[in-house]
């Protein structure tokens, strides 16, 4: 089966899958793996102080030769500083997230950069479009991370019918089932995180990927809900806290300053307990930690004969 579509024509990569830009997760490492088998792997700019997106921009250099990305999270203080080094180390594709990218499109589009905003609703997905995007993400709430409201079953096909630029699908998906389920919703790609966090490649620490790995179906909470900067992550100490914090309806502050550092401390130290363990919903169908190469092929042979077996209805065949 060939993948060959808009995305992986707009992209020119093997197969229509885009690895989450995810904070401290996702570096040089895991994005030239994905890139190397591929996918499209993405380097997150997150919080970084500029000399080490730098450095890590100069190391995925070295480790593939295949077209990457850069995430860069619009509520970060350093916006302007991660395109700065996008422009400057001619980096072929961006995503943004976590708010309006307005302006990135308006420094970007110029040179030529390709531009993915992830959006959480049809508006935003209007929004970026009329801006010069030209592709764009729909994140459904299971994703992990900061989220909006829809799930990804209603939010995809909404966005594929409000807008003419290609869709790309997020939230919930950790395999083949989910790369057809974005697929049938009009998606001619899709996004996945999680289950990029389970393979050989991240360099996150192993407490972090066994919690992925021990998940359930109801191991994730959303905290933070009052901020406006709803979060999903999984059960623990810190999201206990957070649910006290709820309670006693304490300031933004409070959650700010409760939440600070935490997604690091999980990620590097591993501290699971009282760290954000940012994950999406799917982290109950990782099971296993693969090379990325092997959760690419994995998602698309089981895709393709999920595909097959459903071509019996089409004609009219018992099955
Ligand atoms: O950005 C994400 N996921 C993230 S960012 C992140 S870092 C963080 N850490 C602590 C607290 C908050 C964030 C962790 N996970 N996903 C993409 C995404 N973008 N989801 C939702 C949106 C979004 C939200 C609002 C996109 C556009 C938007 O527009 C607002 C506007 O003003 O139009």
């Amino acid at each position: 089966m060939s993948w060959n579509n808009r995305i992986t024509r707009l992209l020119a990569i093997e197969y229509p899958i885009l690895q989450g830009g995810m904070a401290w997760v996702a570096d040089a490492e895991l994005a030239a793996a994905v890139s190397n088998a591929g996918g499209l792997g993405i380097i997150a700019a997150s919080n970084m102080p500029p000399d080490l997106l730098d450095e890590q921009l100069r190391k995925v250099r070295t480790m593939t030769t295949r077209p990457f990305g850069l995430n860069i999270m619009l509520m970060s203080p350093t916006v302007d500083a991660a395109v700065d080094l996008a422009q400057r180390h001619k980096v072929p594709v961006v995503t943004t997230g976590a708010g309006s990218p307005g302006k990135v499109l308006e420094r970007l589009k110029p040179l030529g950069t390709i531009v993915i905003p992830v959006i959480a609703s049809v508006a935003q997905a209007k929004r970026v479009e009329k801006q010069g995007a030209d592709a764009v993400v729909a994140e459904g709430m299971e994703a992990g991370g900061h989220i909006g409201e829809l799930t990804t079953m209603v939010l995809v096909p909404q966005v594929v019918d409000a807008v003419e630029i290609p869709v790309i699908a997020a939230g919930g998906i950790a395999d083949g089932r989910g790369v057809a389920a974005g697929f049938a919703l009009g998606a001619e790609g899709v996004q996945v995180g999680t289950r990029f966090v389970c393979s050989q490649e991240a360099t996150v620490h192993m407490n972090y990927k066994d919690a992925i790995l021990k998940a359930r179906d109801r191991s994730n909470v959303i905290t933070g809900n009052r901020t406006g900067h709803p979060v999903r992550c999984l059960k623990n100490k810190l999201t206990m806290e957070f649910d006290e914090l709820d309670k006693r309806n304490a300031s933004v502050e409070e959650y700010e300053a409760l939440g600070t550092g935490k997604l690091r401390s999980a990620v590097v130290d591993g501290d699971v307990e009282w760290g954000s363990v940012m994950a999406g919903q799917s982290a109950a169908l990782v099971n296993d930690i693969l090379p990325a190469s092997e959760i690419i092929r994995m998602l698309f042979s089981d895709a393709a004969g999920i595909f097959s077996r459903m071509s019996q209805y089409a004609e009219n065949r018992e099955v």
